[in-house]
């Protein structure tokens, strides 16, 4: 990770006079570092450690950034027992002690991304304190229209503002069928790039501003890293061709990482998705589908299925064409989804509370006995 993107500006812009200059932001605040972050700290705190935040996660260290540049955090320095959502993710801000740069504690998060892991009865986490999300798609096969409710669920569900950015628009005829599929999304800001060319990512730069965190989100080969490069104007962050048969990306980022673009902003960049399952996102998925929520306040019984019953409104808004059926499916199939996994991961708490209660007794239990001299 390159300390020089991260500018430590003057406190006044070159060439502007001191009276009607607007302050430069920090290293800090081009950091993402803001108020919400700031109140958190006790006057101690103040003194004696200095926040930074994490930019990356490895296996045995955290790659961290501060006002004094980069540095490894060797995952060894924190808490063993952390629960999932406590143990640092990418974007979460520590305090360092300044003299040992032995973490204090993690603040208070803003947003926090997370998925079911694939395969796992756990929550995995994706990032936190994020500002924006451009969901990425292409103007091509990848174009899922129930992947991107899938998105905006997580995206609304965090809090965080969200952008459409179908890439490849170059190599497209007819943007139309884009523009008319997203129909019931009039309200989504969409860009539609060649996320190859600087002129065309232009509007793209003001989501990232000076202080924002912006996360990319698609899948793999949609150009999440060709933006990344593009943005920053440098080539951060290896690309790769797409299979010509299904327009498939090839996995070629790995890691998750936070990247400063020249112009204060951060952009995360992440591997492609396979997976993306929903778990306690109620609030985002009613956000993203509040139509149906709407048409449903109106149905008969206030427990309608919208199957059969009489007087369902969401029924008579499918078969007036009002509604589109996929759409329905979907929001089905997401809900469904989400009480599965929601089921799933309570039960995975209780478990684990239980086996913490297991351990603790099984330590007492040695500990007095050793006390007794057996
Ligand atoms: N013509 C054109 N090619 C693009 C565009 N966006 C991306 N590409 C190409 O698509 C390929 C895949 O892009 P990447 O940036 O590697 O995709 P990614 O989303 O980062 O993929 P993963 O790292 O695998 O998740 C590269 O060869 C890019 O040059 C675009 O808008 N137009
Ligand atoms: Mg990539
Ligand atoms: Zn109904």
């Amino acid at each position: 990770m390159s300390r020089s993107l991260i500018s430590r500006r003057p406190r006044f812009g070159r060439g502007a006079s001191v009276s009607d200059a607007k302050p430069a932001p920090s290293a800090l605040q081009c950091l993402g570092w803001k108020p919400f972050f700031q109140q958190q700290l006790t006057l101690e705190e103040l003194s004696d450690s200095e926040p930074v935040r994490v930019m990356a996660v490895h296996r045995s260290q955290l790659d961290v950034s501060g006002e004094s540049g980069d540095e490894p955090l060797p995952l060894a320095l924190l808490p063993r027992e952390l629960e999932t959502e406590q143990r640092p993710t990418v974007g979460d801000w520590l305090l360092l002690a300044r003299e040992s740069r032995r973490p204090q504690r993690m603040l208070e998060r803003s947003s926090l991304f997370q998925r079911m892991a694939p395969g796992a009865s756990r929550s995995q986490l994706i990032a936190a304190n994020i500002d924006s999300v451009l969901m990425v798609s292409s103007c091509n096969d990848d174009f899922n229209l129930s992947r991107i409710e899938r998105y905006l669920a997580l995206v609304r569900e965090a809090g965080c503002r969200a952008c459409l950015v179908l890439t490849r628009m170059d190599q497209c005829d007819d943007t139309s069928v884009y523009t008319d599929a997203l129909r019931d999304h009039g309200d989504l800001p969409l860009a539609m790039v060649n996320a190859l060319d600087a002129d065309s990512v232009a509007p793209l730069r003001d989501w990232c501003a000076a202080g924002e965190t912006v996360a990319l989100l698609g899948s793999s080969g949609v150009g999440k890293s060709t933006l990344l490069n593009t943005l920053s104007d440098s080539e951060r962050a290896a690309t790769a061709g797409i299979r010509e048969d299904d327009s498939k990306g090839r996995h070629t980022t790995r890691h998750r990482a936070l990247y400063p673009l020249p112009d204060g902003g951060l952009l995360l960049d992440s591997p492609g998705m396979r997976e993306l399952g929903l778990a306690n996102v109620a609030q985002g998925l009613a956000a993203t589908f509040d139509d149906i929520g709407r048409l449903a306040e109106d149905c008969r019984f206030s427990d309608c299925r919208h199957e059969s019953e009489p007087g369902c409104t969401v029924r008579a808004a499918l078969e007036s064409g009002e509604l589109d059926e996929r759409r329905l499916r979907n929001w089905r199939k997401l809900k469904r989804e989400m009480a599965r996994n929601n089921r799933t991961l309570a039960e995975q708490r209780a478990g684990d509370r239980a086996l913490g209660q297991f351990y603790r007794a099984v330590q007492s239990h040695a500990r007095s006995r050793k006390q007794c001299g057996d």
